[in-house]
């Protein structure tokens, strides 16, 4: 080999060294443990969620993928609207996360909290499992993290200690905890609530006191939190938003695994996802909702909408679809409307 060929070929293998060794030496730093920074723990479906996600992680890696499981999103002492940014900054590596709690990082996210948008679950898998979910994802990806698959937390029922609320001038004056996301403050305002944010943790406390009267949340955390415990004792089913869950991942812990590692944690999330989604809605989906009857059973009273009573709470907050309808981005919104209308049943 001439000296100039020579010279040659080997800086362009240093270069090409160069280039590929920090990715590889990269991909070679596992962590021991991976933090999952989740809301709600293992009592509950979104933990279970979590757990499966975790488990299936750690066998179909012989181990070299740790989890350990942080609910009550104790990595950020509790503050969930926090959880997105410290998950871009790395403070937490990958977490089961409830679109509400990052809508005030990423705008787009509050689409799920427009009220009445979701008839039913089929429309819930109309735009999560469809193209408007992708929009979704390549969205989470610019803002900084990898998402994998989607869960359910599920359809948010109000709830109260005063009164069975069957119109929007029930709600008058009633101190209603909502999550820390302007849309819902909106919203409540609207129905002439009297709205207050609070963290999860926070809202329980305030239920036992009577400092807040009432709350939104899924029937099946109702159920597990023992909400009737803490005085609220009448559950109105207006299925007004349902709050869908995304799995994701840090983009830097990403790119530190293997191809085929991460092909083993993506297929785990959309497994653990579909599962999760079957928990989430036990109960509520047999004809004769047999959560209803369990609830029910504790003394509360469950009121039923007839169709036009639901719709005075849909007129109610018609201007807020409105007014987010054009800060989500109307396109956006548009396209899960189309892909709402367009749904198998
Ligand atoms: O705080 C809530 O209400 C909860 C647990 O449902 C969420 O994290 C969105």
């Amino acid at each position: 080999m001439k000296l100039r060929t020579f010279l040659t070929s080997a800086v362009a293998a240093a270069a090409a060294l160069a280039f590929t060794a920090p990715a590889a030496i990269a991909q070679t730093a596992y962590k021991s443990e991976y933090r999952m920074s989740l809301v709600l723990g293992t009592a509950f479906p979104w933990g279970k969620g979590g757990e499966l996600w975790a488990n299936k992680v750690r066998e179909r890696t012989q181990g070299r993928i740790n989890i350990k499981l942080y609910p009550g999103v104790s990595l950020i002492q509790g503050d969930q609207t926090r959880e997105f940014s410290a998950l871009r900054q790395g403070v937490i590596d990958m977490a089961v996360g409830s679109t509400i709690n990052w809508s005030p990082q990423v705008k787009q996210l509050n689409l799920f909290s427009l009220p009445f948008l979701f008839p039913d679950y089929a429309a819930v898998d109309a735009v999560t499992q469809g193209d408007v979910g992708k929009q979704i994802f390549t969205t989470l990806e610019k803002a900084g993290v990898v998402p994998l698959a989607w869960g359910e937390n599920g359809y948010r029922e109000i709830s109260n200690s005063k009164l069975a609320i069957k119109s929007p001038a029930d709600l008058k004056g009633l101190k209603i905890r909502v999550v820390g996301s302007p849309l819902f403050l909106d919203t409540f305002t609207a129905l002439g609530a009297n709205p207050t944010q609070m963290s999860w943790a926070d809202a329980q406390p305030a239920f036992a006191s009577g400092a807040v009267d009432g709350q939104e949340n899924p029937i099946a955390v109702y159920q597990a939190a023992k909400l009737h415990t803490v005085a609220q004792k009448h559950i109105t089913m207006w299925g007004y938003v349902n709050d869908p869950l995304v799995f994701v991942v840090n983009k830097d812990i990403w790119a530190s695994w293997t191809p085929a590692d991460r092909e083993i944690v993506k297929q785990a999330a959309i497994d653990a996802g579909k599962e999760e989604i079957a928990i989430a809605r036990k109960g509520m989906v047999e004809a004769d909702k047999p959560l209803l009857k369990e609830i029910a059973a504790n003394g509360v009273t469950v009121t039923q909408l007839s169709a036009a009573e639901r719709d005075a709470f849909v007129k109610a907050t018609r201007p807020v679809y409105e007014k987010w309808k054009g800060q989500i981005g109307a396109d956006l919104v548009g396209s899960a409307e189309k892909a709402i209308a367009a749904r198998k049943k």
